[in-house]
């Protein structure tokens, strides 16, 4: 949004119209921030924002809104909802980009199940909601959205109010939960946006907003009011199967009385599925619905339980994305924002400009090679076009990704443009920042000491899968670190907040604009539920680098508790056996274990560390999978060539049944599984007087024979 006319300036008919321009600007900024966890607006920008809005109501009283954003906090609709468990976890997919991404995916899946050939369905991707509908005896009973995918919030009331969304159903298994896609049409879009502006209420930058918007309304008569619909594509929780393959599932649940897409095919190969994204970009402007891109899955319903998951995607589907959208404007300002673990992230400042029913105004640059037309390795990008300061760049958005710079005009750059030089000193603490050889980015080396990453690590803590502490997001935490009665520098700081509270005297938290009895009860409260904390979140929500959500969780279930984990990484130096130990762990490379042990190792970061854990009850992990299994709990290494199945099947399976699989043999090591052609690791098997079986001999163990 344009702000170059001082607010003391602005005539009636101006500030009316800006103030409903802030108003939507504000509201779209709340929702993608607290609703669709997709930020469109730095923090400081958004402040910006609503400190115009206050400065004009403040010139024009008389001009208030009835929707005015100064009276609404965000993410209140969000709290109003109950909290739904999903019974079987909402996954979301990868991401394909390029013809060659889908034929490594096929590649991939072909070799983990040791297939010729495979059929695969291709479907558009609706850009819309993810929604959840539990149906028992046939009786819409429960609808809930995607949240983390494990809770969603409970919408039953106003998915009732969606026609295309059965109440009852009849010939379904007792327990059915369907899975597809709420979205708005571009007529709906476009009828409703034109309602909202005669009526002088809030429009919507786009068809998903506007359906998320909707479906997310404290009043059902509201989303009764919007036309929604409903496309339906997967399942969760069932009492018997639909099908056996995914194309029959899909009629099934057509048969069933649900919107299931008619651009749903079957294909045989990467040729077939790739000829479907072709004909389905083709057709995309034409269908009168927003789509992202195709998904692919594995047709046969055995094979996708053979495939299972990672972490949150299936190994059996993929999303082929469309090609991004792209706009022109100029380069007003480039800021560096200094993250979690210190990296210095340039950030081009933009003229807005609408990228694909979007209003962009900040993207990222990556890093300092990226603005001086340099690859990784060197070599040049954009035929080598630096990026400099009054620049016209080039724009594009690929789903909810941030945008991004693709290219500069070299002919608009105005004359006295100068290069870019990036800063060698860190802009929030002075320290130094220095790049690692090889690495791109350049980091501040002022540690928790630079305030930019003590806020940012403690963001991070609070997110979502580390603490997730309901009350106290991203705005709260940056609140509290400048607070000057309560101040929270550490994640420790959060824990002492109460007692610290309760001995504060008359400028108590209840007391101050934004807090009242009940909140801050809630707030106290919602904290002290987070004490008893999970090892996997509680290392994850330590931010340290390289150690993300994927790696918590191995870590965890290897260590199980907080004392084992604390003790083998405090001793963990290059030589030691907890060293050895701890690369041995499938998925923990030297980079992330040396990481991990210099946190653990140094003064003022362990420190801490320390005093958080000192705050919490932290609960042991137990290995995935099965602990009733012949194999849970053992260490077992897969060698050589087998022949039933992948490694990746046979690792993934080993892990279902709660064993831990490493890549390498120690003493630690229960059993080596030796296909045809194992080398040095049966050799240390020996050494260490390890049991070798055969693929065989371990199929009849777990019972697979
Ligand atoms: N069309 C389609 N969209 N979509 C989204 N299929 C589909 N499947 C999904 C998602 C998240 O997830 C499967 C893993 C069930």
């Amino acid at each position: 949004m344009a702000m170059a006319v001082d607010v003391e300036q602005l005539t009636e008919a101006e500030a009316r119209a800006e103030l409903a321009r802030l108003a939507e600007a504000i509201s779209a900024a709340n929702l993608a921030y607290h609703t669709l966890d997709a930020p469109e607006l730095s923090d400081a920008d958004f402040d910006a924002l609503k400190r115009r809005n206050l400065a004009i109501e403040a010139r024009f009283p008389s001009l208030k809104r009835s929707d005015s954003p100064s009276e609404q906090v965000g993410g209140a609709v969000a709290e109003g909802f109950g909290k739904v468990a999903h019974a079987v976890r909402m996954l979301s997919l990868e991401n394909a980009f390029l013809d060659s991404d889908v034929a490594e995916f096929e590649e991939r899946v072909r070799k983990y199940l040791g297939a010729a050939a495979l059929a695969f369905t291709a479907e558009p991707k609706i850009d819309g909601l993810s929604l959840s509908l539990r149906y028992e005896n046939g009786v819409l009973l429960q609808a809930a959205t995607r949240g983390d995918g494990e809770i969603g919030e409970n919408v039953t009331e106003n998915a009732r109010t969606i026609a295309d969304i059965p109440q009852r159903l009849t010939d379904a298994p007792a327990l059915l939960e369907v899975r597809g896609e709420v979205y708005m049409s571009h007529a709906d879009f476009a009828a409703l946006n034109q309602r909202q502006a005669e009526r002088g209420g809030r429009t919507f930058a786009n068809p998903r907003n506007a359906a998320a918007g909707s479906l997310r309304q404290l009043d059902a008569n509201i989303t009764a009011a919007r036309p929604l619909r409903f496309f339906a594509y997967a399942w969760g929780a069932l009492s018997a199967p639909l099908a056996t393959t995914q194309i029959d599932a899909i009629a099934r649940l057509n048969r069933l009385g649900f919107q299931t897409n008619p651009l749903t095919v079957l294909c045989s190969g990467p040729d077939e599925m790739l000829a479907q994204y072709r004909k389905i970009e083709a057709e995309r402007a034409l269908l009168g619905y927003d789509i992202d891109g195709v998904v692919y899955k594995v047709n046969d319903l055995g094979l996708q339980a053979r495939l299972g998951f990672r972490s949150a995607t299936p190994r059996w589907a993929i999303a082929h994305k469309f090609a991004a959208e792209l706009a022109w404007t100029q380069l007003e300002a480039i800021d560096i924002q200094v993250g979690r673990t210190g990296a210095l992230s340039p950030v081009a400042r933009l003229t807005p400009v609408t990228v694909g029913g979007v209003v962009v105004a900040n993207a990222t640059l990556h890093n300092e090679d990226y603005i001086a037309g340099r690859a990784a390795k060197g070599s040049p990008i954009r035929e080598g076009r630096d990026i400099r300061i009054g620049d016209w760049v080039q724009i594009y958005r690929a789903g909810d990704v941030i945008p991004k710079i693709a290219d500069v005009d070299l002919t608009r750059r105005p004359d006295d443009a100068q290069p870019y030089v990036f800063p060698h000193t860190c802009p929030q603490c002075g320290s130094p920042a220095h790049r690692e050889p090889g690495d791109a980015v350049r980091r501040c080396t002022g540690g928790l000491i630079c305030p930019a990453q003590a806020m940012e690590r403690l963001k991070h803590f609070v997110s979502r899968g580390a603490f997730d502490i309901e009350g106290l997001g991203a705005k709260q935490v940056e609140m509290f670190f400048h607070d000057e009665d309560l101040p929270v520098k550490s994640p420790a700081d959060i824990f002492t907040l109460a007692a610290r509270d309760a001995a504060n005297g008359l400028r108590k938290l209840k007391n101050r604009e934004g807090f009242g009895e009940t909140s801050v009860k809630k707030l106290f409260a919602a904290i002290d539920a987070k004490r008893k904390i999970p090892l996997d979140r509680l290392i994850f929500g330590l931010g340290i680098r390289h150690v993300g959500e994927v790696a918590s969780s191995l870590l965890a279930r290897h260590y199980s508790t907080w004392p084992a984990f604390e003790a083998a990484i405090t001793h963990a130096l290059p030589g030691t056996p907890e060293w050895a130990e701890l690369t041995s762990i499938d998925g923990v490379g030297a980079v992330l274990a040396g990481s991990l042990v210099a946190a653990l190792q140094n003064g003022p970061e362990r420190a801490a560390i320390d005093a958080l854990v000192a705050e919490l009850d932290v609960q042991p992990v137990q290995a995935l999978g099965r602990v009733d299994s012949p194999v849970a709990g053992k260490t077992v290494v897969f060698t050589g060539t087998l022949e039933k199945m992948s490694r990746a099947e046979a690792k993934a399976r080993a892990e279902a049944l709660g064993a831990k699989v490493s890549g390498s043999v120690s003493a630690k090591t229960d059993l080596l599984v030796a296909g045809p052609g194992a080398g040095s690791k049966a050799k240390d098997a020996q050494k260490h007087g390890v049991k070798i079986i055969d693929e065989d001999d371990w199929l009849a163990l777990i019972g697979q024979a």
